[in-house]
């Protein structure tokens, strides 16, 4: 879909120029020789791919060059070579969800955008037919659940609320109870911003993990860690510690439209084992996209769909 493709083209222009336009200039006409490999590399390391995937990129060009020769298209080689370093998420399940009700846990840093994201996958799954209900498990900001209920509203779906102060592991194990009588399809749940590294904080998310796979056999069916772009390498730490805490089933990459280090992308997939699900590329309801590797290098690299 064109439309779709310029949105994410749009959405990384800021990378894209950090990435694509600087390489063009390297290249412009000459050879991939070792000195253009290295500027090649210097230059996907500045985008924040990470040094395990510029090196395993140019690795892969100069091998592909050599076989290629003179015929050798570098930002083919180079969509061939990042794609590569991409996991494929799962199949988006907005239209055939495998159980129900379905559970999501969306856990994250502070200010990442994670009750966003739940605001705009809830208006997708409404507009799909399906029965949402938001679980309201941040209570620990003042102002959280409003926030979440303006979503709610705003997406024609149902809110478990409560009091700030109250434990989250409570308020999940309420919320999920209310999904089973009111035989909800989907249930999102959103959980207060924690620092990956206080461990009281990973070890309450722990209990909620737990208390609603006590309410609902096999839940959460997708734990997703919401990470900002614009956080460069430190989105890798949170990755890495909300993994081994609550074992992480996708990524949501969000605020790609602000910022040139969208290789962040490269180095989550090759470091965390966990696929993207979702891009979050601006504030509105379609600024939030499926993630297909193959859309994403391309609009990286400036080329067609
Ligand atoms: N530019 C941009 N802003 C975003 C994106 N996703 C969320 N935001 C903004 O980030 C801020 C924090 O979002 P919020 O959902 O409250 O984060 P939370 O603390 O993780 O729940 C809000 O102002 C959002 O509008 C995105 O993809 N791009
Ligand atoms: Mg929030």
């Amino acid at each position: 879909m064109a439309g779709l493709f310029d949105r994410i083209r749009k959405g990384l222009s800021r990378t894209r120029e950090a990435v694509a336009e600087r390489i063009a200039t390297v290249v412009g006409g000459r050879r991939l020789d070792e000195e253009v490999l290295e500027e090649i590399e210097e230059i996907l390391l500045t985008a924040d791919v990470g040094v395990d995937t510029a090196v395993a990129v140019t690795d892969g060009l100069r091998a592909r060059a050599a076989a290629a020769g003179a015929e050798a298209d570098v930002f083919d080689l180079l969509q061939t070579e990042l794609e590569a370093c991409l996991l494929t998420p799962p199949e988006v399940k907005i239209n055939s969800l495998p159980t129900r009700p379905y559970v999501v846990l969306v856990v994250g840093v502070n200010g990442v955008g994670k009750t966003t994201t739940i605001g705009k996958l809830a208006q997708r799954h409404a507009e799909a037919g399906h029965k949402v209900l938001l679980a309201a498990c941040d209570t620990f900001r003042a102002g959280a659940v409003a926030q979440l209920d303006v979503w709610a509203e705003r997406a024609g779906v149902e809110i478990i609320r409560a009091q700030q102060g109250a434990d989250p592991a409570a308020v999940a194990f309420d919320a999920l109870a209310a999904a089973q009588s009111r035989d909800a399809d989907v249930v999102f749940i959103d959980t207060a911003g924690r620092l990956h590294n206080k461990i009281n904080l990973m070890e309450e998310l722990k209990k909620v993990r737990r208390s609603i796979a006590r309410q609902c056999e096999g839940a959460p069916h997708d734990t997703l860690l919401v990470v900002d772009a614009t956080t460069g390498q430190n989105a890798l730490a949170q990755a890495t510690q909300f993994h081994a805490a609550v074992d992480l089933t996708g990524l949501v990459l969000t605020k790609l439209d602000g910022t040139a280090r969208g290789g962040i992308a490269f180095a989550l997939s090759k470091e965390t084992g966990v696929p993207i699900h979702w891009i979050g590329m601006g504030e509105t309801i379609d600024d939030l996209q499926p993630f297909n590797g193959r859309d994403f290098v391309a609009a990286l690299l400036g080329r067609e769909a």
